[in-house]
């Protein structure tokens, strides 16, 4: 409760006077924004809304029909969930009505979306997303999230499917911004324009999302790791041996790494980028290049895990440097804390063993 009314009325609605809202931080950080600041406000404005209409579908999963299967099958061959669907269907919907984004990629969609051949959009803007990362959980009430990066493309680019490989897959350190947005106990919308990373939770009751996490940075001497390791059977030797290297007491400290790990993206990679550790996804037989997808899971979180103060690394090089080839490529994964990133790569590349 903060201050009271003249009137005696104790006043609980304070919210604005200790928080900035996302619409007050784009005006005051437009002289941040890439290309134009008027035309990226509004793509955050686009992203900013598509997500509060999704996060009113999660919340009311169960009461609205929702939850469960829509029975179709996306490229990747996985069973789409409603809610995947209606995420997707509802950020297409945004960027298509705000006009500033000329090609969309979706983990829902076989091949990307050009927005600027029949002259829907004049913008700039590639966006590409994963729409509802971690849905296999939308049917037991844990959190899931929305994961988007942009691009900005050349003013001369017409839209050409043809270009779409050459012109518009452009390696993750190209990037002009990245976001997430977990739907959790609460819901936050986290984003980087290349200027360090900032954190809004949605206020339901006033419909804003306010700046609750100004400039996060990554511990670096974080307590937890995530990884399936029910998979373990599938892991390389070196990495089978990087685990239990890690899990060793601290001889210094005495402290000890715990095991995270919810299968759900977004939420595991916001409980390390908020406490520090590492989230791994690795090669396994099942997945030889991993299972998270470069251009809208893998790159966007980089961007902001380095913005954070963090490193992602495919385990063998930056996974920001990766070319890519192909829309839905997939890589392994090793993000979060700097010393386990590199620890991490040091054991991959035969460089450390459990014997040093
Ligand atoms: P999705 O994009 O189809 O939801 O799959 C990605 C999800 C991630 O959220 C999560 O980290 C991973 O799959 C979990 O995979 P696994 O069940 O193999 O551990
Ligand atoms: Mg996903």
């Amino acid at each position: 409760m903060s201050t009271s009314l003249s009137s005696g009325i104790p006043d609980v609605s304070g919210e604005l006077e200790q928080f900035m809202t996302l619409e007050q931080f784009i005006i005051d950080r437009q002289n941040q924004f890439p290309h134009s600041a008027a035309a990226f406000s509004r793509l955050l404005r686009d992203l900013s809304v598509a997500a509060k209409i999704i996060n009113r579908n999660i919340c009311q999963a169960g009461i609205l029909d929702v939850l469960g299967e829509s029975g179709t099958v996306n490229v990747q061959d996985e069973h789409q969930k409603k809610l995947d669907e209606i995420a997707d269907r509802e950020l297409v919907r945004a960027l298509r009505k705000g006009g500033e984004c000329c090609l969309i990629g979706s983990e829902e969609q076989a091949e990307t979306i050009s927005m600027n051949s029949n002259q829907e959009s004049h913008g700039q803007y590639a966006v590409f997303f994963d729409p509802l990362d971690g849905s296999s959980n939308t049917d037991i009430n844990a959190s899931v999230g929305t994961i988007f990066s942009v691009y900005l493309l050349p003013e001369d680019w017409t839209g050409n499917e043809d270009d779409v490989l050459d012109v518009a897959l452009q390696p993750g350190a190209e990037q002009v911004a990245a976001g997430y947005v977990a739907y959790g106990s609460s819901t936050m919308f986290v984003f980087t324009t290349g200027h360090g990373v900032n954190g809004f939770t949605l206020d339901p009751s006033i419909g804003e999302f306010l700046l609750t996490r100004p400039d996060l940075t990554i511990p670096d001497h974080g307590s937890t790791y995530s990884v399936n390791e029910a998979d373990i059977e599938d892991f390389s030797p070196e990495l089978r041996d990087f685990l239990t290297w890690m899990k060793r007491t601290d001889p210094e400290t005495g402290d000890r790494i715990r095991a995270r790990y919810i299968g759900s993206f977004v939420s595991d990679f916001h409980r390390t980028l908020l406490g520090g550790g590492l989230y791994v996804y690795p090669a396994t037989d099942n997945y030889p290049e991993g299972k998270l997808r470069l251009m809208y899971e893998c790159n966007p979180m980089a961007f902001l895990v380095e913005q954070a103060g963090g490193s992602a690394s495919t385990g063998y090089k930056r996974v920001m440097d990766v070319q890519p080839t192909d829309l839905h490529q997939r890589v392994p994964l090793y993000i979060g804390s700097v010393p386990l990133v590199e620890a991490a790569e040091r054991f991959l590349q035969g460089e450390q063993t459990l014997d040093d």
